[in-house]
């Protein structure tokens, strides 16, 4: 009885527990001035090779080789080569963070800060913060993040949702042709050589892929991440990483000022997070009309992406998005108390609602891998 008293007022013998913590996702909660975030600095790369071997060099990084700028027109056909040219990366074999901690495991002893300075990181894939960044403004998708505490440092790896699993499973035929599509742009803007020219003859191999592992802070967090990196510019104004990167996007070629302002709101909200991140400078985007031809190529620096949609009140604001994801790791911090590689935290997230945690022990949430505990350990 004095038990069962223990978190109840004079209302009377009502049994209390804690409330199951959450965390809101509301927008205007978040609005403030931006947190600070240091400048990324990259701490080093690897690459994937079309067997999706890790290597740990840059032989998958490719050079950006845009058309001449008097070629009005690019005229690429995004089609081409599909299907009979097409090894998509079998998306059954789920990575989780292995080829990260495979860098971190080769590298940990060089970082710097030493290695105190890793136990009190957040380790995780790019993508994974780019959809904490945009969780504010999304009403369609969902998402859930695994949380191990190993050793101090905290490891953030995603689970792919029962409705994203679903959807990737029905992927309809058209879908899997814009995949295609986008992996094509690249190889239409990317030489294997720098000052070489692009080949468009080769297949569209989706293991490949090059990735950088940065360093950053937001707020009092220390983070280690990684993210694939479409291609270098040689001619860059700074050749040093992660400066000299070019993120490349397409998009629908756009007609009326509604489907500007809708593009704005929605997709470059995406695009921004995506880059701002690891602190890549632009995207370069082809839009392509229905039939599959980039018609034009666009620029869009990636510190300027807000003035485009700054004026709009049903815009996004890049302070929310930090702001947010600052919290998040905050709530993070305090709900993964336990260090224990086997024990997961999972945090779910679907549209409207908050943010809310589990608790699950090994199979089938624990994602760090026996070789690299073992090693670690050791
Ligand atoms: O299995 C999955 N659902 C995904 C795996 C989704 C996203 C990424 N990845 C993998 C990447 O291949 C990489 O090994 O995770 C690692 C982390 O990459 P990241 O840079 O942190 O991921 P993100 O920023 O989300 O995506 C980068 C690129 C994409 O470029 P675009 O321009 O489309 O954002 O990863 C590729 C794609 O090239 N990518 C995917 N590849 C295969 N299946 C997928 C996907 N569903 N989504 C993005
Ligand atoms: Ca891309």
């Amino acid at each position: 009885r004095a038990g069962e008293m223990k978190d109840g007022g004079a209302e009377g013998p009502t049994k209390r527990t804690h409330p199951a913590p959450s965390l809101p996702t509301d927008a205007s909660l978040y609005v403030g001035s931006f947190p600070f975030y240091r400048r990324p600095s990259e701490l080093g790369h690897f690459s994937l090779d079309a067997e999706r071997r890790y290597h740990g060099d840059s032989r998958a990084l490719r050079y950006f080789a845009p058309p001449p700028i008097h070629t009005s027109a690019p005229d690429f056909d995004l089609r081409e080569g599909y299907p009979e040219r097409y090894r998509p990366r079998n998306e059954e074999i789920r990575e989780g963070l292995d080829h990260l901690l495979r860098w971190l495991l080769e590298h940990r002893g060089q970082l710097e800060g030493g290695p105190g300075w890793l136990a009190g990181a957040v380790v995780t894939w790019r993508g994974h913060l780019t959809k904490l960044l945009t969780t504010p403004y999304e009403r369609q998708e969902g998402w859930q993040l695994a949380a191990s505490r190993f050793l101090g440092t905290l490891y953030l790896s995603e689970v792919e949702t029962p409705a994203a699993r679903a959807q990737r499973l029905a992927r309809p035929p058209f879908l899997r042709e814009l995949m295609y599509m986008g992996y094509k742009f690249e190889q239409y803007m990317c030489a294997d050589t720098p000052g070489g020219s692009p080949d468009p003859s080769g297949e569209v191999n989706t293991n490949v892929e090059f990735c950088s592992v940065l360093q950053s802070q937001l707020g009092t967090h220390h983070l280690l991440f990684s993210g694939e990196m479409d291609c270098t510019d040689p001619k860059a104004p700074s050749t040093q990483p992660p400066a000299c990167y070019v993120e490349l996007k397409t998009s629908k070629e756009m007609h009326s000022p509604g489907q500007w302002r809708s593009f704005y709101r929605h997709k470059l909200l995406k695009w921004w997070a995506q880059s701002f991140l690891p602190g890549v400078p632009r995207v370069v985007a082809g839009f392509r009309d229905p039939a599959g031809a980039v018609r034009s190529l666009k620029t869009f620096p990636t510190m300027k992406m807000f003035e485009l949609i700054r004026n709009d009140r049903e815009g996004w604001n890049p302070s929310v998005c930090m702001n947010f994801c600052a919290a998040f790791l905050s709530f993070v911090q305090n709900t993964v108390t336990q260090d224990d590689p086997r024990l997961v935290y999972l945090f779910s997230w679907e549209p409207s609602g908050p943010v809310t945690v589990s608790v699950h022990y090994d199979a089938p949430y624990a994602f760090l891998p026996t070789w690299y505990v073992d090693a670690v350990t050791q």
